[in-house]
């Protein structure tokens, strides 16, 4: 009834003995047309699920029953507490009497998630990171009509924000401009886009717009082509950083550039550098409606001169090695950007669009999990997110899509129309054989980084009752249909015109 009376509407359930008594308060407020429930056996998977599902604006609370089952949840509350997400977790519990005596499925819950998620007095909670619910029951339970009819009527979620200046801000933003700022946009959210887009419009710097923003096609010419080269060789002296942390290599450069000036507008709150930086934590949009109007402050360092060509030889590289894993990407995008909305998996996917997903049509629904950078739960992230809409685009590697083998067993509660899973099969790790060390390591030490395979997904497929497809070259691209339920399309692109891609690109 707490969890109804604070917003949350929305419930993703893994069953146990333990947690019977809730299971039956919720099937009862679902028949009451409270609460959205569904269900999952594995919590891991269920708990990104959720996180998914509060990337669409609400809070979602995950229902577990005792033990491990509640440790399961550790990766996803991160994950929100690093993304600001209103994650509720409410987990089963046996009475305390139990705690430190080794009885079945009896371990310390309370701040089991550490400093992850806050619990307590509910009229805490800010609405925008993780919430934990412990709840103490005897297993013995008489099932009854549970009365709602106290419960409170749904309204928005009460969330907290600190109190906002930007006065700050704003005088930076126009004082030493001929220093160079360059504005950096990671993950929005939809209500941010268009104030975001206005304003880079209007100050007409360079931008480095991630595929999360929804704005790297729509930005057009303002957009860095082949960013993080042109901003190591030439560093700007200001950067203002909008939405979640880059996933770019600049923004790791920042790290050793204390000359460079950053300010972060984020909601999550987390400056993303180790280093001195200042930040705001807002919604992006409020900040700048509050900056008001600016004035426009130009490319003051010359960087975008020269763009189109930078971009021109990239475009001419993927033509040349159209197998290669970023040939296939471009040709991929082109499809992707016909759906809705697009989840990057962590990896190369998310850094290998960025680079060279295509940039003439838009491709404004965009979503990640950069938190904490993890490769687990990103399919289930992805299908909560989702859940409700048609068309709807993954792009992961084939170790991340491994690591969540059990994410489609919610494929038969949630929308399929038109979804589309895109495994890029390169074998294993690739992203390792890009360490500039990996070469100086032993084979055995590069084997354990890689672990390489010969895996073929069509088994996967099979098991939860995926479409399949197999595109190994351009030309099978054609056999793509993308009407019906759910497809696994699985890329496996060309290892030696990858190989000789890269060679090329490096020079
Ligand atoms: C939970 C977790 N474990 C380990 C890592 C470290 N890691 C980063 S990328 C990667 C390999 C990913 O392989 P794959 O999904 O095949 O993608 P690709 O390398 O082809 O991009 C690993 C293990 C991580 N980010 N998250």
């Amino acid at each position: 009834m707490a969890c109804l009376d604070h917003g949350v509407r929305e419930f993703v359930v893994c069953a146990g003995a333990r947690n019977a008594a809730l299971v039956e308060v919720l099937a009862q407020a679902e028949a009451a047309g409270l609460a959205v429930v569904r269900r999952h056996f594995e919590e891991r998977s269920a708990g990104f699920f959720a996180l998914g599902r509060t990337m669409q604006g609400s809070p979602c609370a995950v229902v577990t029953t005792s033990g491990t089952a509640v440790a399961e949840l550790l990766p996803a509350v991160i994950e929100a507490r690093y993304q600001g997400r209103p994650l509720v977790l409410l987990t089963a519990d046996r009475p305390a009497r139990f705690r430190g005596t080794g009885a079945p499925q009896a371990i310390v819950q309370p701040g089991i998630f550490g400093d992850h998620a806050a619990s307590g007095d509910w009229r805490e909670w800010d609405g925008r990171s993780p919430w934990h619910v412990n709840v103490e029951l005897e297993e013995d339970f008489t099932p009854a009509p549970v009365d709602f009819s106290l419960a409170a009527p749904a309204s928005p979620r009460p969330v907290k924000w600190p109190r906002l200046s930007v006065a700050d801000l704003s005088r930076w933003l126009q004082e030493d401009v001929y220093r160079g700022l360059v504005v950096m946009v990671g993950e929005l959210e939809p209500e941010d886009r268009e104030d975001v887009f206005h304003f880079l419009l209007t100050l007409k710097v360079p931008v480095v717009a991630e595929a999360t923003s929804g704005l790297r096609e729509a930005l057009g010419s303002l957009v860095l082509a082949d960013a993080d080269a042109v901003l190591r060789a030439m560093p700007p002296g200001k950067i203002l950083r909008l939405g979640a942390v880059p996933s770019g290599r600049f923004w790791r450069d920042l790290e050793d550039l204390p000359q460079v000036e950053v300010w972060n507008v984020t909601p999550s709150g987390w400056p993303g550098l180790a280093r001195e930086c200042r930040t705001l934590t807002a919604e992006v949009g409020r900040v700048i409606r509050a900056l008001g109007d600016v004035e426009e402050i130009d490319d003051a360092l010359e960087h975008l001169d020269g763009n189109s060509r930078r971009a021109a030889v990239i475009d001419e590289l993927l033509e040349a090695f159209p197998d290669s894993e970023p040939g296939m990407l471009r040709t991929l995008s082109r499809y992707a950007a016909l759906g809705t909305c697009l989840y990057l998996g962590n990896s190369l996917p998310i850094r290998e669009w960025n680079q060279y997903a295509q940039r003439d049509e838009p491709q404004p629904e965009v979503r990640a999990n950069r938190g904490a950078n993890g490769i687990d739960g990103q399919i289930s992230t992805w299908l909560g997110w989702t859940a409700e809409l048609t068309e709807a685009w993954c792009v992961v590697g084939d170790l991340t899509a491994m690591y969540d083998l059990a994410a489609p067993a919610m494929l038969g509660q949630i929308e399929q129309s038109g979804r589309v899973l895109v495994v890029v099969n390169n074998g294993g790790g690739r992203i390792f054989s890009q360490l500039p060390r990996l070469d100086a390591m032993s084979d055995r030490a590069r084997e354990l980084m890689l672990n390489p395979h010969n895996i073929s997904l069509e088994g996967w497929a099979t098991l939860w009752g995926m479409r399949y497809l197999r595109i190994t070259r351009q030309e099978d691209f054609d056999a793509l249909e993308t009407e019906g339920p759910t497809l696994l399309l699985e890329l496996v692109p060309s290892e030696k015109e990858t190989t000789a891609f890269h060679a090329r690109r490096r020079g």
